[in-house]
């Protein structure tokens, strides 16, 4: 029998191969140069069971296939309840020294100084193996191991939440994950349950508005925005506080797909992103954020222009409050093994570090229970922390002991405090000068009662000011996305409720939604003079960094696709040939390409493959810019498609296309395209 050992010569070829990396050794256990049991047997053959004779029954005393069955069958984890679908890098993180204003957190404060990260960006609802593409917010959460410890930023890309008190946690997620009796369906928003839901309870007002925008289909993680969405607490060294919320702003800007554009990718590439972070990490095309703070008075009621900012439904505009740079996120390494890493990865917003609280946000205050709480039947118990991927830099000592999968073998007999027999091994509580964390005394009082502040009760004049601040087009999207969701209940009286909020909000939106259901436009008291907030807006006219973005060539492998591949690589841009078949240079093929995963196609040759064709139309319907060179002219002729419509670039080099990209879009065009066509995203 073959023994199935790879030889080391073997291992030597696979050196040479493009997997080399996946057989890189293990971190930690796992290094033997043999096959074996998990007791360290050396095994001769793993691919066949103990029989009674080559036809007989297989042997219960093989206890390698019991050994191998069993482990293989506890493979799998439970998976988050939310943000189930997940996808991370390593990174660092870089001070830029202004924040010691207002937080002695050393990893904010010190000039320079840099942090390791691990970031998991997520969707909420749907399960592991969800498209990546759908309609959802996304997570957004930072673990920063800092010498203070470990310090989790466990923020959206959404800058407010469906609800203002934790206890309504458990409602807005059944409502909006699958329907229980079918499971599905499956990472949507678009069905009876979320509607009927966030029809009744309308402090999720402005938050369906953000759900209901381009922001819910982001073009890649490289090009969201993050948000802390609560206030948080900052301390100085001085012991001064400040109120304070964090942003990440993509270096890349915020821009996103089409909503046809994603329904499609849902189904072509359902890891878009995931693999869109991968390839780039392994391109050196590093995703970059910088970290910023908006800084509010720590004033006795909590407020700052009106806004309350225990309200976790509400914004602080930034014309009001700048958010100001205070730190550079760079992620630049994959990780190596997904469950070690991304699926073991335990956020907890309790993990902080001096100078930094929580403040009273009833959302935020649950959140410190459930994080914690959820880590032990996921992780099997209370030892997650010694996980490679949770394990803090700082040094730990804390007098926990023993537990499920507890893989510390501590020594002594002294797990408790006081007592006088530890002597110098300790541990021994810090004081404020040994970097123990105080925390900022506050006056609590109250009388006991299940209720909100007055001010919780606005839910409108925040959706009304974010569709204010949007650009024509973005509006445009989130009315079809209102009438393309509603139109999916089941329920005319959800519709028919759900009209009534938003006529509470925006009459304009109201009345083009009713019209798109079919439905009478209702009466509302929508809040007047809204003050926009530009910074709101993400089609500008701003041109952003092309680091990432992807280029089709429809042609040959030819000199002139490989010059432009060449000018466009230097800038980050990935340039793909798309040929009828494969060979050198080439790609893609006619059959593999689909539209969804260009920015821009350059057409350079004459063609009437029908898939050629669906490409080019959906590029063009998508508004990206579209190169022709040389009898290309001819295949879009063939695809219907006008020469001298906007963005169809005639002869177009390195530069054309990069400013082309810049833009994101072909702006100008969307108002040419037929209303049922016309979902160009932002
Ligand atoms: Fe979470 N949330 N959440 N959440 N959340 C979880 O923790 C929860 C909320 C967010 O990549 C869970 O480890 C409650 C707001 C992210 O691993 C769970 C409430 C925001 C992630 C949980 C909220 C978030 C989670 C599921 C209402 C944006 C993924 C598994 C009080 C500021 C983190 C887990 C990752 C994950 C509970 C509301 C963001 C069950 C009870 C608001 C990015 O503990």
């Amino acid at each position: 029998m073959e023994p199935t050992v790879p030889s080391p010569k073997a291992k030597e070829d696979a050196e040479t191969s493009p997997v080399k990396e996946s057989l890189a050794p293990a971190r930690g256990l796992q290094t033997g140069d043999y096959l074996t049991t998990a007791q360290g047997l050396r095994l001769p053959d793993t691919d066949h069971s103990l029989k009674a004779g080559p036809r007989g029954p297989s042997l219960l005393e093989d206890f390698h296939l019991r050994e191998k069955i069993t482990h293989f069958d506890h493979e799998r984890i439970p998976e988050r309840v939310v943000h189930a679908r997940g996808s991370g890098a390593y990174g660092t993180f870089t001070a830029y020294g202004n924040a010691a204003s207002v937080t002695k957190a050393g990893f904010l404060a010190e000039k320079g100084l840099e942090t390791d990260v691990f970031v998991r960006f997520s969707t909420v609802l749907g399960s592991r193996g969800s498209a990546d593409t759908v309609r959802d917010t996304r997570g957004f959460a930072v673990k920063f191991y800092t010498a203070e410890g470990n310090f989790d930023l466990v923020g959206n890309n959404m800058p407010v939440f469906f609800i203002q008190d934790a206890i309504k946690f458990p409602d807005i997620i059944h409502a909006a994950k699958w329907h229980p009796d079918r499971e599905i369906p499956q990472a949507q928003t678009a069905h009876d349950t979320f509607w009927d839901f966030v029809s009744l309870h309308t402090e999720a007002t402005h938050h369906v508005f953000w759900a209901m925008s381009d922001r819910a289909v982001p073009r890649s993680y490289r090009t969201m925005e993050g948000f802390g969405v609560h206030t948080f607490r900052l301390v100085n060294a001085e012991g001064e506080t400040a109120l304070v919320k964090f942003h990440w702003k993509p270096v890349a800007g915020v821009h996103s797909l089409a909503w046809e554009e994603a329904q499609i990718t849902a189904g072509v590439d359902p890891d878009f992103h995931r693999r869109d972070l991968a390839d780039s990490i392994d391109a050196g095309l590093f995703y970059e954020f910088e970290l910023g703070i908006q800084v509010m008075p720590d004033s006795d009621d909590e407020t700052f222009e009106g806004i309350d900012l225990l309200d976790p439904t509400k914004i602080v505009p930034e014309e009001l409050a700048p958010v100001q740079p205070v730190g550079k996120l760079v992620l630049n390494r994959n990780p190596d093994n997904f469950h070690a890493e991304t699926e073991q990865i335990a956020f907890h917003l309790g993990h902080l570090v001096p100078g930094i609280e929580v403040t009273n946000d009833p959302l935020l205050q649950g959140r410190l229970f459930s994080y914690l709480d959820t880590q032990l039947s996921r992780l099997g118990g209370p030892n997650f922390a010694q996980l490679p991927i949770n394990r803090s830099q700082a040094p730990v000592n804390d007098n926990h002991r023993d537990g499920l999968h507890q893989s510390v073998v501590h020594r002594g007999i002294v797990a408790y405090l006081p007592n006088s027999l530890a002597g110098p091994e300790g541990p021994v509580p810090a004081g404020p000068e040994n970097g123990g964390y105080v925390h900022v005394p506050k006056l609590v009082h109250g009388e006991k009662v299940r209720a909100n502040p007055v001010s919780f009760a606005d839910h409108y004049s925040q959706a009304a000011l974010f569709y204010a601040s949007l650009s024509p087009i973005e509006q445009d999207h989130m009315v079809e996305a209102f009438t393309f969701e509603l139109s999916k209940c089941y329920e005319q009286a959800i519709r028919v409720r759900m009209l009534g909020v938003l006529a509470n909000v925006n009459a304009e939106l109201t009345a083009k939604v009713a019209a798109g259901l079919g439905l009478p436009v209702p009466e509302g008291k929508p809040p007047v003079n809204v003050t926009p907030s530009p910074a709101l807006a993400q089609i500008t006219d701003r041109v952003w960094p092309i680091t990432g973005r992807v280029v089709g060539v429809i042609g040959a492998p030819d000199k002139q696709a490989e010059k432009l591949q060449k000018a466009l690589e230097a800038q980050g841009v990935v340039v793909r040939v798309i040929s009828p078949v494969g060979g050198p240079g080439v790609e893609r093929t006619f059959q593999t390409a689909r539209s969804v995963e260009f920015d821009a196609v350059i057409v350079a040759t004459a063609t009437t493959d029908l898939q050629m064709m669906v490409l080019l139309q959906e590029a063009y319907r998508h508004a990206k810019p579209i190169g022709v060179w040389g009898k290309g002219e001819q295949t879009l002729a063939n695809a219907g498609i006008d020469l001298k419509a906007p963005g169809i670039l005639p002869d177009p080099d390195a530069k054309t296309i990069a400013a082309a990209l810049g833009a994101h879009r072909v702006w100008d065009r969307v108002p040419l395209l037929k209303p049922a066509a016309s979902s160009a995203g932002s």
